[in-house]
Formats: C-alpha cells, sequence, structure tokens
C-alpha cells in the first residue's frame, strides 16, 4: 500500500531539525484514530481515490506546517483548506489543461491537479507560505494557488473578485473558436472557479453568477463551472441555513448540483457529470460542495471567540480524508497502513516546510516591481497618413476600425456600443463592418464589462471595453485595480491581461448631465501601479495614442486605460467658430509616456492636457497678445507622466502653470508638481485647478470647473504682467 500512496520521497528527511517534534493536531489524532479503527474491505483497487487521498493529505499536512512555520515566525499566510479536501475530486473531474480561478482553500485541487501533470505541488505550496522567491507563479510577492503548466491563475485575497474574470475566459473559449483567434486554452476547455459560500453575496459574485445566467439564457456559449466551496460560515458570521443553495439554484440558467464534501466518491461522480454536460453543452453549471472549516478561519483568527469547542469538535465526523480513507478501506487498505501512509506524508511534507522556511525571499524593491506590467516607451506606427482632417470622435473611430481591421483578436464592446454606435457616436458603424462577435453589446453592469475584458485578455484576445462614462468606472474599480493591475505582478508576467479600457470623461459638457456625466476623479487610476494612462485631446494624438495603448497591450500585455474628454468629441474648431482648428488627420505619431509641445514661447510654459489644452493653446494667444510668449505642453500620458518633457520644457522658460481641469485634491497638477520639486526644478511654479466638487446641472458647472479667464489671470501673474481689465 505504501508503494500506491507514497510520492517520491525528499531528501530533506535529514533536515527535519525542530519540525520534526511539531505535535499532532487533536484533529490529526481523530483522524488517525477513526482510521486505525475503520474496517478494511475485500480489496480492490480505487486509483481515484488514491490519487484524492494524496491530494487531500498533502494539502491538510501543508495547511498544519504553515501553522508549525507561523509559530516560528517563519510563514506569512496561514490560511487553511483543511475540511475543504474534496475540492481535489472536482480537480479530477477536469482536464489539467481547464483554465482555474481558485479559491484560497482550494489547496487539495492545486495538489491534485499538479499530480495530474505529473508534477508535486507542495513545494509549490510551501514556497507561497514562507513567501519565498522559489514559489513558481507569485514568486514570493502572495500566497497563492497557480502555475503557468497547471492553468491554474492565481488569484488574489478579495474574495469573489475572480469570478467576472472566469466568465470572460469562459466566454473567450468560444468566441475564440468562433472567430479562428489561437486561444491560451485547448478549444474544447472549460473555465472553472471557485469561491466561498459567504463570497455568493458579494456584489461581485453576483455580477459573474449573474453575466453567466445572461449569456446562457440567450444561448451564447459559457463553458463555465461554478465551485462553491461552502463550509457554512464566512469568518464568524454562518450562512443562513439553506441560503446559499437558494441563492445558487435560483438561475434556471445555471446547471445547479451538489455534492456533500465528506462523500468524495460522490463529489467526484457529480462533478464529472456536471463538468461533462458544462463541457459538452457549454454552458455554465454550479456545483455546490458543502464542506467544513477547520482549523479556524486563519491564522490569526480565534476561532473559540465565535464556536464552542463541542460544535469544532462535532465537525471532524465530517473529515473529508477520513471519508476517502473509507473509500481506500473499503478497496481493501487496512486502517492501520493509511494512519502510516499519512505520518509518512506528514514527516516529508514538514522536512519540506523546514527547507521552504530557509529559501530566499525578494531582496529589493527592484526585484518586487520587476514583473508590474511594463510601460515600454512604444509607438504604433502610424495610422493612415494624410487623411481628411476629423473631429476627436471619428478620428477614435477610425483607429477602432483601424485596429479592428489589422488584428483579428481585438474585441470592440461596452454599453450601447454597437447597434447604437455609442452614445456619442464614437464607435458607429463598427459592428456593421466588423460583426457582431467583435463589436457588441454588453449587459449594464460595469464589473461584468471589465471582467469580460479580464478574461479575454487573459485568453489571446486583445479587448477594448468601453466604460461609458467615468463616474462608472468607480463602482467596478476594482476589476482594473485589484485584477487586471495585478495579475502580472503576482504570475510575473506570466499571465497577463493586456487590454485598452476606453473611458468617456471630464466636465465642460456645457451644462448637460451633472456630476455622473462630468466626473473628473483621476485619481482613483494615478496611483495604481503599472497601469497606462493615455488622454489625448486633439484627433491626431487620439488615433495614434489608441495604436500605442493597443501595440502595448498586445506586446507587454498593458493595461491602459484610454480617456477621453467628451467635450471635445465633436470640437472643430480652436480660436474662432470656423476656423477647423481641432480637426486634423487620424494620423501622428504617440511614443507611449512622451509628451507634445506647442509653440516655442519662451515667456512661460503652460502645462496641461485634454480640455484643459484647449483652453491653454486660447489663453496662450492672448497672452501673446499681452506680450507674454508662452510654449504649451500637452502631457498626452498621465501614466507614466512625461517627467522628461516636462523638465526640458519646464527648463527652457524657467516658469510653470500647471493647467488642471481635474480637481485640486488629488488632481494630475498634484503629481505634476511634485515631479517638478522631485528634479530639483528651482524656477517659479504655480496651478490652476477646478474647484473640489462635483459638478452641478446647467450653468452653475462653471462655477467650479476651472475657466480661460483663471488661467490667464494665473499665467500673467506669474510672469509678472498686469492682469487684463475685467471689463
Ligand atoms: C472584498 C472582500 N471583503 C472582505 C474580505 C475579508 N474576508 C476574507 S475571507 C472572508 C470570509 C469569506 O467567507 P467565505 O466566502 O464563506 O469563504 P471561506 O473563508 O469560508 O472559505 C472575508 C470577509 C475580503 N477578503 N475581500
Ligand atoms: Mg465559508
Amino acid at each position: 500500500m505504501g508503494q500506491v500512496l507514497r510520492r517520491a520521497s525528499s531528501g530533506a528527511h535529514a533536515e527535519l531539525a525542530g519540525y520534526a517534534a511539531v505535535k499532532l493536531d487533536p484533529l490529526e489524532m481523530h483522524l488517525l484514530d477513526a482510521l486505525r479503527a475503520g474496517p478494511a474491505g475485500d480489496g480492490g483497487h480505487a486509483p481515484e481515490a488514491e490519487a484524492i487521498w494524496r491530494a487531500q493529505v498533502g494539502s491538510r499536512l501543508c495547511d498544519l506546517a504553515a501553522r508549525a512555520l507561523q509559530s516560528t515566525g517563519r510563514s506569512f499566510y496561514s490560511i487553511a483548506s483543511a475540511g475543504h479536501e474534496s475540492n481535489a475530486a472536482v480537480a479530477l473531474a477536469l482536464r489539467p489543461t481547464d483554465p482555474a480561478l481558485l479559491h484560497y482553500r482550494s489547496g487539495a485541487f492545486y495538489l491534485a491537479r499538479a499530480e495530474q501533470a505529473g508534477r508535486d505541488g507542495v513545494p509549490d505550496i510551501l514556497h507561497g507560505v514562507t513567501a519565498a522567491t522559489a514559489e513558481p507563479i507569485a514568486g514570493g510577492r502572495h500566497k497563492v494557488f497557480g502555475h503557468p503548466d497547471l492553468a491554474v491563475v492565481p488569484q488574489t485575497s478579495t474574495i469573489a473578485s475572480h469570478l467576472p474574470r472566469a466568465v470572460g475566459v469562459a466566454f473567450a473559449l468560444d468566441r475564440a473558436r468562433r472567430l479562428g483567434v489561437q486561444a491560451s486554452w485547448p478549444e474544447d476547455a472549460i473555465a472553472v472557479c471557485s469561491f466561498g459560500d459567504a463570497s455568493v453575496n458579494h456584489a461581485t459574485a453576483q455580477a459573474g453568477l449573474n453575466t453567466a445566467a445572461w449569456l446562457a439564457h440567450q444561448a451564447l456559449p459559457l463553458p463555465l463551472l461554478f465551485v462553491c466551496e461552502d463550509n457554512g460560515i464566512g469568518i464568524s458570521v454562518r450562512s443562513p441555513s439553506g441560503w446559499v443553495e437558494s441563492a445558487l439554484r435560483g438561475r434556471p440558467a445555471l446547471l445547479y448540483e451538489r455534492a456533500p464534501g465528506d462523500d468524495p466518491e460522490l463529489v467526484l461522480e457529480t462533478a464529472q457529470d456536471l463538468a461533462e454536460r458544462v463541457r459538452a453543452e457549454r454552458r455554465p453549471g454550479v456545483l455546490h460542495l458543502r464542506t467544513v472549516r477547520y482549523l479556524s478561519h486563519a491564522g490569526a483568527d480565534v476561532e473559540s471567540a465565535y464556536r464552542t469547542p463541542q460544535e469544532i469538535r462535532a465537525e471532524w465526523a465530517a473529515d473529508p480524508i477520513l471519508a476517502t480513507g473509507r473509500w481506500l478501506a473499503a478497496a481493501g487498505k487496512s486502517g492501520e497502513e493509511l494512519a502510516e501512509d499519512y505520518l509518512r506524508e506528514r514527516e516529508r511534507v514538514l522536512a519540506l516546510a523546514h527547507d521552504a522556511a530557509q529559501e530566499p525571499q525578494l531582496e529589493s524593491a527592484e526585484e518586487v516591481m520587476r514583473p508590474l506590467a511594463p510601460r515600454t516607451a512604444r509607438a504604433a506606427s502610424p495610422a493612415s497618413a494624410d487623411g481628411e482632417p476629423v473631429t476627436l470622435a471619428q478620428a477614435i473611430n477610425a483607429a477602432l476600425a483601424d485596429a479592428l481591421q489589422r488584428d483579428p483578436s481585438v474585441l470592440v464592446f461596452g454599453e450601447d456600443v454597437a447597434v447604437k454606435g455609442g452614445v456619442y457616436g464614437v464607435t458607429r458603424g463598427l459592428q456593421q463592418r466588423f460583426g457582431a462577435g467583435r463589436v457588441f453589446d454588453t449587459l449594464l453592469d460595469e464589473t461584468s464589462i471589465l471582467g469580460l475584458a479580464l478574461g479575454a485578455g487573459l485568453s489571446g484576445f486583445v479587448p477594448v471595453p468601453e466604460i461609458q462614462y467615468l463616474a462608472y468606472l468607480h463602482n467596478a474599480e476594482d476589476q482594473l485595480r485589484g485584477e487586471a493591475a495585478t495579475l502580472q505582478f503576482f504570475s510575473q508576467g506570466r499571465y497577463r491581461n493586456g487590454m485598452v479600457v476606453r473611458v468617456a470623461g471630464y466636465g465642460y459638457q456645457k451644462g448637460f448631465g451633472g456630476h455622473f456625466h462630468n466626473d473628473d476623479a483621476v485619481g482613483v487610476l494615478r496611483d495604481i501601479p503599472g497601469l497606462v494612462i493615455a488622454s489625448p485631446g486633439r484627433p491626431d494624438d487620439a488615433a495614434a495614442m489608441l495604436g500605442t495603448c493597443l501595440e502595448s497591450a498586445r506586446a507587454d500585455g498593458a493595461v491602459c486605460v484610454f480617456l477621453e474628454p467628451i467635450a471635445l468629441y465633436h470640437a472643430r474648431d480652436l480660436h474662432e467658430d470656423g476656423d477647423g482648428g481641432w480637426l486634423a488627420p487620424p494620423s501622428g505619431d504617440a511614443q507611449l509616456g512622451a509628451a507634445r509641445t506647442y509653440g516655442d514661447g519662451e515667456d512661460l510654459t503652460i502645462v496641461s492636457w485634454a480640455n484643459g489644452l484647449r483652453m491653454s493653446l486660447r489663453v496662450a494667444r492672448l497672452l501673446a497678445a499681452r506680450g507674454v510668449h508662452a510654449r504649451v505642453l500637452d502631457l498626452r500620458w498621465l501614466a507614466p507622466l512625461p517627467v522628461d518633457d516636462l523638465l526640458r520644457e519646464a527648463r527652457a522658460t524657467g516658469r510653470v502653470l500647471v493647467v488642471d481641469e481635474t480637481r485640486r485634491t488629488g488632481g494630475v497638477s498634484e503629481g505634476v508638481l511634485a515631479a517638478l520639486v522631485d528634479a530639483g526644478f528651482d524656477g517659479r511654479v504655480a496651478r490652476v485647478a477646478s474647484k473640489d466638487s462635483f459638478i452641478p446641472l446647467g450653468d452653475a458647472s462653471s462655477l467650479v470647473l476651472l475657466s480661460e479667464p483663471e488661467i490667464e489671470e494665473a499665467a500673467l501673474a506669474l510672469c509678472g504682467a498686469a492682469a487684463p481689465s475685467k471689463a
């Protein structure tokens, strides 16, 4: 029996050191006693039970090793999979190439899948626990389950935040096949995501489940297996009896099956049946896996504060390892053999834990940050050179058409983008031209729109989702911040989700719409590590910058936000009515992170972007008439800020006025001023910005938005010239 259940033995036995003495946990003692007491059956062969046993025991022992390491300060994260280990059977019901986005208690799933692929996953988990650089996916940045060769994509610890992405992965699977795009997964793969019972209530989980059902309701293919690992509790709060089932069962478009975690054989059978249906019918299903939770919520959680000892002990009888032991016993293993096997594996895992604690951790900020999505100074080859002069909206439309034409993996989607062509006509005609497979309307949920992009980007597409207004990005922001921007960081670039998120934003819509259509909150984007923020004001820049963003998404996996000034979409003129000064052919050159300079005035450098650029150019002309010669620097990129260009133009005049249409607090000008100070710029500096207010309806909007007279006044003051008369 030992031969059947043994893994390759580690040479680490010799280094057991202090860990050899780790006392048996009462949970282990119960397990061993119960195993030994069990009757042996008639004999036979149960290879799946053996594989499940190995994964379950390995996972449980990793949990216990994490505790032992924590007691000596060598573990940094000890949230256990203990009690959930029947999820190993779910892994066996799937293929090791099926993309998996796992719950933090899916350790046995991970080990079972690793073994399917011929890998011992125990060191992977232990290296995660000790934040060792040897950990195969995050390299010491987080304790996750993930591996590039196992199609296991690492997840953050933000509960349920991976469900919208999982929907996106499943969506991409069949869309890739339909469009002939090379996907990251086999054509007949299905996606799987697991999560806890309390997490079902989270808005993000609801978004994922709802979007899956919304797609399936329309008979769109969505091969996704949701696995709810229901231990009945979320930290200390119990899920109301029957609630999880009613919340998961109540969606007719989703298949639903439940399985008891203390019957791994039934879990396997149920998961196999359900996975087969999901695979064959290309429709989503929910496996409701009832489990127990051992070893408290996590390391620092004192379970006795909310559960009685009797209650805790009562769950020991439902130990999934014991259940698999009984399955094996029925196939002829003796209880003593099983107990011995457990103890031998215990010794091996503790030795590996000891080894893991000796492994190096990350040692420099540079090392930590290396896998952040790179912001390479790329520039797309300029689009059609000498076209007709067009508006900003037309230029973006042309650039999208160009991208769709050139690259079959580009997808354009969002609310109202397809049939209507966007609220402002920016995507008009694209669906007719490129088809509903590539340009499509989504449901009304920004979290799900970004989730589709996250999954599609991960699967080989270059998604271009649209967020209709900046104000509506905020309720979905974690999908960008916590998910999109972190993927390369937590996977050392082995998984990527390059995308270009188009967002319509900023104020100046002549009183229309109030705050929710005139939002200026870009601070929420500027601090996201690795995120690229492009914000063009002019048509030529917009086309070129969109091309650059797409190239960065494709080549570097860059996550780009393309922030479009609504008020300039249809602007034609710059100084006078009919001058056509804001029209330009949709060509140009826009290297990532490179600003653009207008004029060579030597008295003052005005630094701005988007609506502020147009206002600044207009003010510069007024200033010239008063003998003050300004040059205007269009930042164009809010992240990375074009610091070199900024310094060059600042030093050329010695005076800088930052014209910031966003709010004074948290606005872009704070970053510009800080960059000047950091670089030791010793000239004169001032800024003007919009007020720290939400933007009201009607004419009152002009009371809080930055105006041209304010810019002019500040410029003159900075240059020591007389202010214009207010007449
Ligand atoms: C968005 C978010 N809110 C709160 C938390 C803190 N938190 C971590 S685990 C957890 C409970 C989750 O319970 P459940 O979904 O049942 O999973 P379980 O831990 O029981 O497996 C909470 C509240 C979090 N990680 N993410
Ligand atoms: Mg729970």
